[in-house]
């Protein structure tokens, strides 16, 4: 595959960027972290987004070092931050394949030591099907991270089949809420009961709710309404590079 090649070149030349989109309290609208979403600086095609690519390196054993340097990345950023006077939580993504190789808590611990960036200023993000795929794997990959202070979020929640039982022993904070239920919920009656039981199963479970794919400002004051904790999406901000990122916290204030 040729994109395969050209990937495994990019990683070395540095063209992947992080790009980072906020989450803003949805009472407070203060900003409790940055979702790092990568895009390849492709020298001929541009700026690609990552559903062009991602897949091709989860098909291959691309995606762990492609995981690894966004890892390396989003802490050194998040670690940039932190000494310019701002603690901002970044939340990196893992594909499901990163969940069941045995070596990324380790690798996770030795990232942080190596930046200086405390434990509680990561989070990963894991899709609701990545963890019900196989649980009790899940389980036990996310206890180690979990024991390292990494604080670990449910995405797309919705669009899996989660058990309870699982759902309430997993060492997850806070659970995402898909965008595909909460950008239709003042449409569509059913995204509505959706968005609203999900919340209510968040905070039964002690997790922070987060709802992305906010689009407009009748959804945020629909989901403030319904007690949700954490909002975003492309009212509040879209994703952007981290210079771009600093100035938007900064103009807020
Ligand atoms: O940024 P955008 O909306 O195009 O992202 C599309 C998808 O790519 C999302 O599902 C997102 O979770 C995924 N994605 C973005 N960055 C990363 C990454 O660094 N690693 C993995 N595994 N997925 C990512
Ligand atoms: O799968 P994941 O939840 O990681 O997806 C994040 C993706 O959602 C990113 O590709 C990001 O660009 C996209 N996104 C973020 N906010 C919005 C929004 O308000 N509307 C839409 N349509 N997409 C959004
Ligand atoms: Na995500
Ligand atoms: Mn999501």
């Amino acid at each position: 595959l040729a994109l395969l090649g050209e990937l495994r070149q990019a990683l070395q030349d540095d063209q992947l960027v992080l790009y980072y989109q906020p989450k803003v309290d949805v009472t407070l609208g203060r900003v409790t972290g940055a979702e790092a979403l990568v895009r390849w600086q492709h020298p001929e095609r541009g700026l690609v987004p990552p559903g062009d690519f991602i897949p091709v390196a989860e098909g291959s054993g691309l995606i762990l070092p492609l995981t690894m340097y966004t890892l390396e990345a989003a802490v050194a950023q998040a670690k940039a931050w932190l000494d310019a006077g701002q603690a901002i939580q970044v939340a990196v993504n893992l594909s499901p394949r990163c969940l069941v190789e045995p070596t990324i808590p380790d690798q996770v611990r030795q990232l942080l030591h190596r930046h200086g960036l405390p434990a509680r200023l990561l989070r990963l993000e894991l899709t609701e099907s990545t963890v019900m795929a196989d649980p009790e794997r899940a389980l036990g990959a996310l206890m180690e991270l979990r024991n390292l202070g990494v604080a670990i979020s449910i995405d797309d929640f919705g669009t899996g089949y989660s058990s309870m039982s699982y759902l309430k022993r997993l060492p997850v904070d806070e659970l995402k809420i898909d965008r595909s239920f909460v950008m239709d919920m003042l449409a569509e009656g059913h995204d509505a009961v959706l968005v609203r039981s999900s919340i209510d199963l968040g905070h039964n479970l002690g997790l922070a709710v987060v709802a992305e794919g906010v689009e407009d400002e009748e959804t945020l004051t629909a989901l403030r309404a319904l007690g949700c904790d954490v909002v975003q999406g492309y009212h509040l901000a879209r994703p952007m590079p981290a210079s771009a990122f600093t100035d938007w916290v900064v103009s807020r204030v």
